[in-house]
């Protein structure tokens, strides 16, 4: 598949856009993960997923991002994304597998996504299973069983990514429960590691094709993102975590993403 990378990036400055639209219309939502999350999305949808593939998002609150990119690859009609949060809209404020037809897994509890997608993974042996994941929801104990389920298993088929912004609810990753090196715990529990930078379409393009080729084992992409990614004032502010702009800051914020 031929990718242009600078269709790429204007994809993704429409998708920033939209989540903020979103988020701001709705009055909540989660700004920083969404925005953190833009390029591995929009990599995803336009140009590793292929037919039989699938992709799971755990750390569903990010799902402005999901939503968005999913209606510039044409899968859901851009209007739906006005109805974001509203009673009775197919797009909740965590992605619900029975009210819209492409979301592979509800989510919203942290945690559970792996095991969804490994789940999954060990009995689509011919597909591969995308699972993006973020830094925080490794607190969870329901994580780790699946990592070494995955491993167990031997799901070279389940690649998981995920979105290290550093940031989680009311504080750093660092401050509310320090990981030490993921690096170091994924390769002692058997999987193979790949470090990027998340933004950079280069690296998620070669990370995933790299990822692919390993046999006999799982994957994890350590995708180094910065959370809030496009607003200044946003950029690696837990403030950001889980709160609307106001007008304000919502004119400042597109001002800044034309
Ligand atoms: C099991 C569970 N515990 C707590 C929460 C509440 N919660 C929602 S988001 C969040 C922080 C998760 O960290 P991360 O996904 O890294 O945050 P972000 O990068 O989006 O700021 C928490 C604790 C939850 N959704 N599920």
């Amino acid at each position: 598949m031929e990718i242009d990378i600078n269709n790429l990036e204007s994809i993704s400055g429409r998708v920033r856009r939209n989540i903020l639209e979103m988020v701001y219309k709705a009055g909540s939502g989660h700004p920083g993960g969404s925005l953190s999350a833009v390029e591995i999305m929009v990599a995803l949808y336009f140009g590793i997923l292929e037919d039989r593939d699938r992709f799971f998002l755990s750390n569903g609150h990010i799902c402005p991002a999901l939503y968005s990119v999913m209606a510039e690859k044409g899968l859901i009609d851009k209007n739906l994304l006005a109805s974001y949060t509203e009673l009775g809209s197919s797009l909740q404020g965590h992605p619900e597998k029975t009210k819209l037809k492409g979301i592979e897994n509800t989510s919203g509890p942290l945690g559970l996504g792996l095991a969804q997608a490994a789940g999954f993974a060990a009995i689509k042996k011919g597909s591969y299973i995308y699972c993006m994941t973020s830094d925080g929801e490794h607190d969870e104990g329901n994580h780790w069983e699946a990592v070494n389920f995955a491993a167990k298993y031997k799901l070279s088929n389940l690649i998981q990514i995920v979105d290290k912004n550093g940031i989680q609810i009311e504080g750093t990753v660092e401050e509310i429960m320090p990981l030490g090196s993921l690096k170091e715990k994924y390769l002692a529990s058997d999987w193979n590691v790949f470090e990027i930078d998340g933004h950079n379409f280069d690296e998620i393009f070669d990370s995933t094709s790299k990822a692919r080729d390993k046999k006999g084992k799982p994957s994890v992409i350590l995708a180094n993102t910065v959370f809030g990614k496009g607003i200044s004032f946003m950029e690696s502010n837990p403030d950001w975590h889980a709160k609307a702009p106001n007008g304000d800051e919502f004119r400042k914020a597109m001002e800044e993403l034309k």
